[in-house]
């Protein structure tokens, strides 16, 4: 038997977490996982964050130490062991953290809790890897062609940024390769999302990127190869970051970034620059929120006959129905069942 049809009372669906809760498990997932009784869960996280006051801005960690921005230089200090999570330090570029001078050299004592961050499971997959702290934007860097246009690992980026707190925007790089925008591009002009066009070889949509990251704190993510760092170099070329052709017989990127770093342009904007990744792997999301983090599903989903539909199999399902008349883009339904799969088959306990 199915549940009562709550249509016209139905509020509308909320994430129930707040970004800082995810450093181990969502409240919901640990607390549904809990009820399984036989789903033993490790203590929560050691608690390395704190209300310190910061003096200093993480611009990289370097295993058991850290690039930090302090009294206006960058020092390499080391990090306190209270902040040391096995070999490395729990710290992530945009991290700000607390600084002292010591006999030895300037150390890390504290780093304050996030405002928001871009994280995903680590290698390994029972911890989170913070991949950029406390930043305002998520630049989702994707090209328009060498390599071609992944509507997969965007969708992962853009539910990502949210999750994490971040507002996402989307950058199509390498316009001058094509005549139009890809037709993928479409779909996302559907939904509240800010989209730029870039070239860094004609400066065409650089300047109003720009404008939109100024002053602000943003971190650029996306495959190898669509020209991360070239845009940041483009923004400020004093910077001079290492930058390398895509693979002729690959056509992929060859990872030339290999970890994260902040960069201060003149216009007050902060960036990460991140190495490129083939696939982002989701942390601290239930499958049951997932269609929260797809505006145009989560417009139609307060219509679904029933509250808690999935969009999968349900009858009366709203956002099936939207689908089938094209006025939500197949490609993004066909991700969102794809990403929800993976969260079920992740969050499933194996005996
Ligand atoms: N035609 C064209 N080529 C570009 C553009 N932006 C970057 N490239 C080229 O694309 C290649 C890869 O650029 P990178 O900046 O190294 O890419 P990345 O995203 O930082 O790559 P990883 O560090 O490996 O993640 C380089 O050869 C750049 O010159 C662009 O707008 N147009
Ligand atoms: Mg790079
Ligand atoms: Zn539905």
């Amino acid at each position: 038997m199915g549940k009562d049809p709550r249509k016209n009372r139905k509020p509308v669906r909320r994430r129930a977490w707040d970004p800082s809760d995810a450093d181990t498990l969502t409240r919901e997932s640990r607390a549904r996982r809990e009820d399984r009784g036989a789903v033993r869960l490790p203590p929560l996280a050691k608690e390395f964050f704190s209300d310190t006051p910061a003096n200093a801005l993480v611009i990289g960690p370097y295993g058991a130490l850290a690039f930090v921005l302090w009294n206006g230089a960058e020092h390499l200090c080391r990090v306190d062991d209270a902040l040391m999570d096995g070999k490395s330090s729990v710290l992530a570029p945009g991290d700000d953290v607390q600084v002292e001078a010591d006999s030895g050299g300037p150390v890390v004592r504290a780093v304050r809790h996030r405002r928001t961050k871009l994280s995903r499971p680590a290698i390994g997959r029972s911890r989170e890897q913070v991949l950029a702290a406390n930043i305002d934007c998520v630049v989702v860097v994707a090209s328009a062609a060498k390599p071609q246009f992944n509507p997969g690992l965007v969708d992962r980026y853009l539910v990502a940024a949210q999750a994490g707190g971040a507002r996402p925007i989307l950058c199509i790089n390498k316009m001058d390769l094509v005549s139009a925008e890809p037709r993928e591009v479409e779909p996302y002009r559907e939904f509240d999302l800010a989209i730029f066009e870039t070239s860094c070889q004609n400066r065409a949509g650089l300047d109003a990127l720009s404008d939109a990251l100024a002053g602000k704190l943003s971190v650029l993510t996306g495959h190898s190869g669509v020209g991360k760092s070239s845009i940041i170099n483009a923004l400020e070329p004093s910077l001079s970051i290492d930058t390398q052709d895509i693979s002729e017989s690959t056509k992929k990127g060859r990872h030339t970034t290999t970890s994260s770093r902040l960069y201060e342009l003149p216009n007050g904007a902060r960036i990460i620059d991140t190495p490129g990744i083939k696939q982002l792997g989701l942390w601290g999301i239930s499958p049951e929120e997932l269609d929260y983090y797809f505006h145009e599903l989560a417009e139609r989903a307060e219509k679904c006959r029933f509250r808690d539909c999935t969009h999968v199999h349900e009858p009366h399902c709203a956002v099936k129905d939207a689908v089938e008349v094209s006025e939500i883009s197949l490609a993004r339904y066909e991700s969102y069942l794809r990403i929800r799969k993976a969260l079920v088959e992740e969050t499933t306990p194996k005996y």
